[in-house]
């Protein structure tokens, strides 16, 4: 189907392009987070991500059109070589892990030292926490994530649910306007972005029922 000129033109006009790296052990929920932000749509039955995904969606954040580009890694090991060249080109980094699964959360460190190692300089790290809906489960405590990733000088942390469509939205609207009050230059700024200082306090958000769902330390 051909888009007519007016359709076109609402699909490719934006103000900002920001590239998004979404990283973190398997079975995290990555992909049902990323498709969820795509189509608001939640599929209990997903099979492994082989190598990277690419996804994109155009939001409106403060008065701008922002297009976002989210590549949806592989957690797998044996896809760690081609999931590490993705890293360079990203401005920002969404580590996920399985708040159920504390070896998820305890890979998290590692996660940021591969991004270190592979990503540019001053990259916006965020923190999720996947899965909230299975808040009786959980594994890890909102403040041991608001502990390390004030240690590790992250943006934020969020305890999400793809499942029951909780802060999958405010997880990619608080990155753009992170990347947004970062960036000066329209459009293909990268190298601005990269050169800017990293000076936010975090936001640290959590998600469970009876639960204060916004503190910043
Ligand atoms: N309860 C619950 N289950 C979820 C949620 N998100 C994902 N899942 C389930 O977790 C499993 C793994 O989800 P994926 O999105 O494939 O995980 P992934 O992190 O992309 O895994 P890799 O592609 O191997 O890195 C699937 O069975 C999903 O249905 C969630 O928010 N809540
Ligand atoms: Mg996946």
């Amino acid at each position: 189907m051909q888009l007519s000129g007016s359709a076109r033109t609402a699909e490719e006009d934006f103000d900002y392009l920001f590239k998004i790296i979404l990283i973190g052990d398997s079975n995290v929920g990555k992909t049902c987070v990323v498709q969820h932000f795509k189509s608001g749509v939640y599929t209990e039955s997903r099979q492994n991500t082989i190598g990277v995904d690419f996804t994109v969606r155009s939001l409106e954040v403060d008065g701008k059109r922002v297009k976002m580009q989210v590549w949806d890694t592989a957690g797998q090991e044996r896809f760690r070589t081609i999931t590490q060249s993705y890293y360079r080109s990203a401005h920002a980094a969404i580590i996920a892990y399985d708040l159920t699964r504390r070896a998820t959360f305890e890979s998290v460190p590692h996660w940021i030292h591969e991004i270190e190692k592979y990503g540019a300089a001053n990259l916006v790290i965020m923190l999720i926490g996947n899965k909230s809906d299975r808040w009786e489960e959980r594994h890890v405590l909102f403040e041991e994530a608001c502990t390390l990733a004030e240690k590790h000088g992250l943006l934020a942390v969020l305890e999400t649910s793809a499942k029951e469509s909780r802060n999958i939205d405010e997880v990619f609207v608080l990155m753009a306007k992170e990347l947004i009050a970062r960036n000066s230059l329209h459009l293909y700024g990268e190298s601005a972005l990269n050169s800017l200082p990293l000076d936010s306090s975090p936001v640290l958000v959590a998600q469970r029922p009876s639960e204060k769902t916004h503190c910043t330390c």
